[in-house]
C-alpha cells in the first residue's frame, strides 16, 4: 500500500498529456466549443500564488467542460512588454529582451508542472515579432479606418533626466528616479478614438449578464455618461481678447443659486490672462506641478486666483457673478469651465467658504429651507425655490426647463459629455511595440508600408542614459520615405502595452502567420465563454478589449460585439505578515516558534505576528509556489487552491491548510489502492454518489469550487465508512472522475491503477441517475416539552403512528421521561415528534 508520490506522477502524466497533444483544441472539431481563459501574465520573473490560484480556477473549468463534452480552448501566453524590463536593463544591465526570454522560460516550466490543461501549441509573447507586427498591422488598419490620430497633450516631464514620465513613475508628485518635481509637457501623442464607441461601450454592460455587477459599475463610471446644458458666459468687459466662455453643468436647476464662474488654469483664457498678470501666472505654474493623473488633481487642495474679471448671468442681465481661475477644473472635462453653487455642490461649499462667496439656497429638500446652509451642501431631491420662473418645480423638471429656456433664447443647449477620453497610446520607451508610422517632412505622416511590416525593435541599445533609446539610436529612425524618397524620421513611440493585451485573445483563437487572424476561424471560438483574473484589471484591461473587439468589427475584420461573456474575478492569496522587535518586516522562512514565542530565527530575538495581508515583497510575506509544489506536489496545492475560501474571496495561505490538503489527496488514493470488486448494493451511498455528481457539476458550472471541494469531503468520509460492496467500487471509480479536474494527476495515476482503459481526461463527465436525487429519507426532529432531545431517521410520508413509536423507542427519550408516559403526542409529518409530558 505505497503513497501517492507526486514526484514521479506528475511529471509523467505532464509528459502523457504533452505527448498525446490531450489539450490541443481542435480548429475543426465537431463538438460544441468553448473559449476558457485566464489573464495572461506578465513575465516578471516567478510564478506567484496568485497566478497558482487564477490559474487553478480556469483549469478545472476547462477540464470539467471537456469531460462535459466540449472542444475546450484553453490557451497560454505572455504580456511580455513592458517597463519593468526596461529597468532591469537600467539596474541590472541585461537586455529587456533576454530578461523576458528567460523569464518566461522560468515561468513556463512553473506552469507546467502544476499540470495545467493548456493547449501549449498556441502559447505567444507580444515581445516577438510575429505578434508585434500583427499588432502593426491592426493598427494601420485603425488608422486607415480614421479611428487612430495625433494630437498634443500633456505628459509628465521629468525636469533632470530628461524623459516623460508614466503616471505610475510619478511619486507624490516627483520623478521615481530623480526625485526632481515634475512638469507637465505637451508632446505630440497617438490617441485611439474609444470615445466613438463610448455609446456602445455603456450600452454593451447591459448584455453582459455573467459579469460582476461591481465590474460593470466601475466601467460605467469610468465612461461616466453626464447630461446637462452647455451655455456661454459673457464678461462684463472683455479681457485679453474674449469676450466669454462655455460652461458645462449637470446641474442647470441651480443656475439662480450661482455664486462665482471658474475656469481651468489651462483654459486658453487663463493663459490669456497671465499674460499681462504675473500673480496669475506663477498660480497656473503652480497648478501645472501637480501629474496629470485625474486623481493627483482631485485630491489636491482646491485653490482659486479671483481674475478680477466678472461675468453676467445668462438669467439676469444685471447679476455679474466673479470669475476664479481654479485648480479644481480639469481642461480636458466639459469645456474646462464652470459655474458654482455652493448650496448644492461640496466642492463649490468648500471653494465660497474659503473665498468668501455668497451661499443660495435654491433646493428645498427634507430640510428646513430658511436655515442657513452648514458645512454640508445638499445634494438630494427636492422642489426649486429662489428661482424665478422654475419655483416650485422638481429638480428634473427645472432642469428641462432651464435648458429650454437657454435652447429658445441662443445662449446654450441641452449636451451630453462623457468622461472616458480617447486613449492615448503613445509610449515614449523602448520595450514595446513600435508604432509603424514614419514622419516626412514633404509628406508628412505617412504609414510604413505593409510590406516592410514588423517595424522590428533594433538590439543594439542602451539604458545607461534615461530617455527613449529608441530616439537615441544612432540609425534606427533614419529612414526613406516611402513616399517621396526624402530623408525621413521613424515614429519613435512604442504603443502602450494595453494594446498588446486588447487582441491576445483572438490571437489565440487564430494565428496565421500572414494575417493577425483569421476571421472565420477566430469567429468560431469567440467570445470568450469564460474569463478570469484580477479585479484590478475591471476598468483599463477589461475596457480597452471591448474597445478593441468593436474597433475590429465597426472595420469588418471580426463579427463579435463582445470579447468576453463571462467574467470572473478572485479574490486575492494572503498571508500572515512578521516584524521583528525593531519594527522590520521578517519574512515567514526567517520565524519560528520557540516554546509558544515567536522568534527571528537568526538572532532569537522576540518577533510579532502581524495582520493577515495580501502578499507583497514590500511586507515579505510572500510564499514562493516553488518549493510548495516540490514538497507537496501539484494536486495538493491546487486542491488546497480550491478549498476554503470562496473563489472570490482572499485565500489565506497556512501551513496546516496545504498539509490538509495533502492528506485529502493521500486519502483518495488510499481509497482506490484498497478497492476491489465486490457484490451487492448500498442504497445510501448510491445516493449519496448521486448527489454529489450533480452537486459537483452544478457548483463548477457556477464557479463556486469550494462548494464541490466540500461535496468530494463529504463523498470521500461516506466511501470511507461504507462496507465493500458493488456500489462501493462504483463509488471510488467515480470518485476519480470527479476530483479530475481539481488533481488531475492522482485521477490519471487512479485511472490506471482501477485498469481503466486511456486517460481519465478524456473520459466522460459522470452522470448523475435522476432517480437517485430525490430524497426518500427524512430527518425527524424529536421534542419533549418543546426542547430538542434527539432526531431520527424515517421514511418519506411515514405514518403518523410509525413516527410516534420510533420517537418511543430512542433510547435517548427514554431516558428523559424516566419511565413517564407522554400526556400528549404531537406529530408533524416528516419535520418532528413533541411529547408532552
Ligand atoms: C453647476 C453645478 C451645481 C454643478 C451643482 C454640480 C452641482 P459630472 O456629473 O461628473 O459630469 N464640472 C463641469 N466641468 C468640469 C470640469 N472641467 N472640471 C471640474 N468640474 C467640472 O459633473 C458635472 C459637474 O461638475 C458640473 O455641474 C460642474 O458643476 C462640474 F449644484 O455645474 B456643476
Ligand atoms: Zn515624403
Amino acid at each position: 500500500n505505497a503513497r501517492f508520490n507526486p514526484k514521479a506522477s506528475d511529471t509523467r502524466w505532464q509528459r502523457v498529456w504533452e505527448e498525446s497533444r490531450t489539450f490541443v483544441a481542435d480548429d475543426s472539431s465537431a463538438k460544441p466549443r468553448t473559449y476558457v481563459l485566464e489573464m495572461f501574465p506578465y513575465p516578471s520573473g516567478r510564478i506567484h500564488m496568485g497566478h497558482v490560484r487564477n490559474y487553478t480556477m480556469g483549469d478545472v473549468i476547462a477540464r470539467y467542460r471537456r469531460a462535459k463534452g466540449y472542444e475546450v480552448l484553453h490557451p497560454m501566453g505572455w504580456d511580455a512588454f513592458g517597463m519593468p524590463a526596461e529597468n532591469a536593463a537600467f539596474e541590472k544591465k541585461v537586455h529587456p529582451g533576454s530578461w523576458t526570454r528567460a523569464n518566461i522560460a522560468t515561468m513556463r516550466d512553473q506552469l507546467k508542472g502544476l499540470g495545467f490543461a493548456l493547449d501549449w501549441s498556441r502559447e505567444l509573447a507580444t515581445c516577438e515579432p510575429d505578434y508585434y507586427g500583427q499588432e502593426q498591422a491592426l493598427f494601420l488598419d485603425l488608422y486607415a479606418a480614421g479611428l487612430v490620430y495625433r494630437k498634443e497633450s500633456s505628459v509628465n516631464w521629468d525636469p533632470v533626466d530628461h524623459t516623460v514620465l508614466a503616471n505610475e513613475q510619478v511619486i507624490d508628485g516627483r520623478g521615481w528616479r530623480s526625485g526632481a518635481l515634475v512638469e507637465r509637457r505637451k508632446l505630440n501623442q497617438w490617441f485611439l478614438k474609444i470615445t466613438d464607441f463610448a455609446d456602445e461601450l455603456l450600452d454593451g454592460l447591459d448584455a453582459l449578464e455573467a459579469w460582476p455587477e461591481k465590474v460593470k459599475l466601475m466601467q460605467e463610471n469610468w465612461i461616466g455618461k453626464s447630461q446637462g446644458l452647455r451655455f456661454r458666459f459673457r464678461l462684463a468687459q472683455p479681457a485679453a481678447g474674449f469676450d466669454g466662455f462655455e460652461v458645462f453643468t449637470t446641474r442647470p436647476d441651480t443656475l439662480f443659486g450661482a455664486s462665482f464662474a471658474a475656469i481651468s488654469p489651462d483654459h486658453p483664457l487663463a493663459e490669456a490672462l497671465a499674460r499681462d498678470n504675473e500673480a496669475l501666472g506663477g498660480f497656473i505654474a503652480d497648478c501645472r506641478a501637480t501629474g496629470t493623473a485625474a486623481a493627483d488633481i482631485e485630491t489636491a487642495e482646491k485653490k482659486g486666483f479671483d481674475t478680477g474679471l466678472s461675468v453676467v448671468h445668462p438669467l439676469d442681465p444685471d447679476w455679474k457673478l466673479p470669475l476664479f481661475v481654479a485648480n479644481f477644473v480639469l481642461m480636458d472635462y466639459g469645456t474646462g469651465a464652470v459655474f458654482g453653487c455652493p448650496a448644492h455642490d461640496q466642492r463649490d461649499l468648500d471653494f465660497a467658504r474659503k473665498y468668501a462667496l455668497p451661499v443660495k439656497r435654491v433646493v428645498a429638500g427634507g430640510d428646513d429651507p430658511e436655515a442657513p446652509v452648514g458645512d454640508e451642501a445638499y445634494t438630494g431631491p427636492g422642489r426649486l425655490i429662489n428661482s424665478g420662473f422654475i419655483d416650485g418645480l422638481s429638480i428634473e423638471d427645472a432642469k428641462k426647463a432651464v435648458i429650454a429656456r437657454a435652447e429658445s433664447e441662443g445662449w446654450g443647449q441641452g449636451t451630453t459629455v462623457w468622461r472616458l477620453r480617447d486613449w492615448g497610446v503613445s509610449r515614449q520607451r523602448y520595450w514595446g511595440t513600435p508604432i509603424p508610422i514614419i514622419h516626412c517632412e514633404v509628406c508628412g505622416v505617412v504609414p510604413v508600408p505593409r510590406k516592410q511590416l514588423p517595424v522590428l525593435l533594433p538590439e543594439d541599445v542602451t539604458f545607461d542614459v534615461p530617455g527613449n533609446p529608441l530616439d537615441r539610436h544612432p540609425s534606427w529612425k533614419h529612414v526613406e520615405c516611402p513616399q517621396c524618397g526624402k530623408p525621413a524620421r521613424r515614429e519613435t513611440d512604442t504603443l502602450d502595452t494595453f494594446v498588446d493585451s486588447s487582441w491576445y485573445f483572438i490571437r489565440f483563437a487564430s494565428q496565421p502567420g500572414d494575417k493577425p487572424f483569421d476571421k472565420k476561424v477566430a469567429e468560431q471560438w469567440l467570445p470568450v465563454a469564460q474569463y478570469i483574473g484580477g479585479v484590478e484589471h475591471a476598468i483599463l484591461h477589461l475596457l480597452y478589449a471591448r474597445f478593441w473587439t468593436r474597433a475590429l468589427r465597426h472595420i469588418g475584420m471580426l463579427d463579435v460585439a463582445e470579447p468576453f461573456t463571462g467574467l470572473f474575478t478572485q479574490g486575492m492569496v494572503t498571508h500572515e505578515t512578521y516584524k521583528s522587535a525593531e519594527g522590520q518586516w521578517l519574512s515567514p522562512d526567517d520565524v519560528e516558534k520557540r516554546d509558544g514565542q515567536l522568534v527571528e530565527i537568526a538572532t532569537g530575538a522576540p518577533a510579532s505576528a502581524g495582520r493577515v495581508e495580501k502578499m507583497s515583497k514590500s511586507k515579505k510575506n510572500v510564499i514562493d509556489p516553488s518549493p510548495i509544489i516540490d514538497q507537496y506536489g501539484a494536486d495538493a496545492v491546487r486542491w488546497f487552491m480550491l478549498s476554503d475560501s470562496p473563489p472570490e474571496r482572499d485565500l489565506a495561505w497556512s501551513e496546516a491548510g496545504i498539509e490538509g490538503a495533502w492528506r485529502f489527496v493521500q486519502r483518495v488514493w488510499r481509497l482506490v489502492d484498497g478497492t476491489a470488486p465486490a457484490d451487492g448494493g448500498d442504497a445510501d451511498l448510491d445516493r449519496k454518489l448521486h448527489k454529489t455528481i450533480a452537486g459537483v457539476g452544478e457548483d463548477v458550472d457556477a464557479l463556486q469550487f469550494n462548494k464541490a471541494v466540500a461535496k468530494l469531503y463529504e463523498l470521500v468520509n461516506a466511501v470511507e465508512k461504507a462496507k465493500p460492496s458493488a456500489s462501493r467500487h462504483t463509488a471510488v471509480d467515480t470518485i476519480v472522475r470527479l476530483v479530475a479536474p481539481m488533481m488531475p494527476h492522482l485521477a490519471e495515476e487512479a485511472w490506471a491503477r482501477l485498469g481503466r482503459e486511456g486517460l481519465v481526461a478524456d473520459a466522460p463527465w459522470p452522470e448523475a441517475d435522476p432517480a437517485l436525487l430525490v430524497d426518500d429519507s427524512v430527518t425527524i426532529a424529536i421534542q419533549v416539552n418543546g426542547k430538542l432531545r434527539d432526531t431520527l431517521i424515517a421514511p418519506k410520508g411515514a405514518p403518523k403512528a410509525d413516527i410516534e413509536a420510533l420517537a418511543l423507542s430512542s433510547e435517548k427519550i427514554q431516558g428523559v421521561l424516566a419511565g413517564a408516559s407522554p400526556k400528549k403526542i404531537i406529530v408533524v409529518p416528516d419535520r418532528l415528534v413533541n411529547l408532552v409530558a
